[in-house]
């Protein structure tokens, strides 16, 4: 009797252990462009947490603002054999080969957060990402309406190649056309980071100094350069010059508390939900959108005390 209780008791014991086991917890590659803001790394944190809250083995790439440390990246992630594949782009261009390997190889690409420039949309399942050309015309109609059609701006554009770069320089100069009495008088790229914003700044108010009378930039890290810049020249930051950037974050709305940043465009960074979202569908052969578009509002100076302490990111 005793040698037939242990056998039911070992069977049993097994039979547990193997209900327990965790079923085969899907697979995701994440290639990141690096934490050159304070957007990106609330982005990587929101594909981080969503990941972990879905039970997903994420698997993450640091690009250090390099193409070709995403394409490796991506190659490793198809040699690997990853249920997908979340791709935020540096540039637009030179994604079509290593594209086209993640479709041979039936892994799906999400792009996040950034556009891409192939002639073969089925080279990737969707792209979840802001409108950078409205946002550009957006910040450019309240800069046109606060100034009553009348300045000389300057502009701090994003990364080379990059999409919102392009698309946000577009979408302002769309609006700047119709003003005559409004000219961007000097533009070039503080590449997304606050030290690099400063410094194209200084060159700037070394360059044209009291005629300055607004800065249009591409991302808050690059305003918040500038609005150092400015005052280190002796100006007052939305008194002397009106500053006016994109993204929206949490470092923003406390520029803006403190009276130097005049106004913010939201551009969402927590992707994280939407993009997995968009995974299980796929993986559950469902269809998803080719572009999930995320739509964007402006957030003024005078509003900024009463929404600093909603902002999620
Ligand atoms: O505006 C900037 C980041 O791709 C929308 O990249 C993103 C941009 C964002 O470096 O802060």
């Amino acid at each position: 009797m005793k040698r037939f209780s242990k056998a039911i008791l070992a069977s049993v014991a097994l039979s547990a252990a193997v209900l327990a086991a965790p079923v085969h917890a899907l697979t995701i590659g994440f290639s990141q462009i690096g934490a050159e803001s304070g957007w990106r790394s609330a982005e990587t944190q929101s594909v981080k947490e969503e990941a972990a809250k879905r039970g997903f083995r994420l698997k993450f790439s640091d690009a250090q603002q390099k193409q070709e440390n995403q394409i490796k990246a991506v190659r490793s992630f198809i040699a690997q054999g990853v249920d997908g594949i979340f791709l935020a782009p540096v540039v637009e261009t030179g994604w079509h080969r290593v594209l086209k390997e993640a479709r041979d190889a039936n892994i799906p690409v999400i792009l996040l957060d950034r556009g891409i420039k192939v002639s073969d949309e089925s080279l990737y399942l969707t792209k979840i990402s802001s409108d950078f050309v409205f946002e550009g015309r957006l910040a450019g109609a309240w800069l046109a309406q606060e100034m009553q059609g009348y300045a000389n701006v300057v502009e701090l554009q994003g990364a080379p190649g990059a999409a919102p770069a392009i698309d946000r320089k577009k979408g302002f100069g769309d609006v700047m056309d119709m003003f005559p009495g409004m000219n961007i008088t000097a533009s070039q790229t503080g590449e997304w980071t606050r030290t690099k914003g400063k410094e194209v700044m200084e060159a700037f108010l070394k360059a044209q100094g009291d005629d300055i009378d607004a800065v249009y930039a591409h991302n808050d890290d690059m305003a918040l350069g500038a609005i150092q810049a400015i005052k280190a020249y002796g100006l007052t930051p939305g008194k002397d010059v009106k500053v006016l950037s994109i993204d929206g974050i949490k470092a923003a709305f406390e520029s803006m508390v403190a009276g130097d940043l005049s106004a913010t465009v939201d551009c969402n960074p927590l992707l994280g939900p939407l993009a997995f979202d968009a995974l299980e569908t796929a993986l559950a052969g469902g269809s998803v959108e080719k572009w999930i578009v995320q739509h964007d509002k402006i957030n003024l100076q005078a509003d900024a005390a009463d929404m600093i302490d909603d902002r999620k990111y």
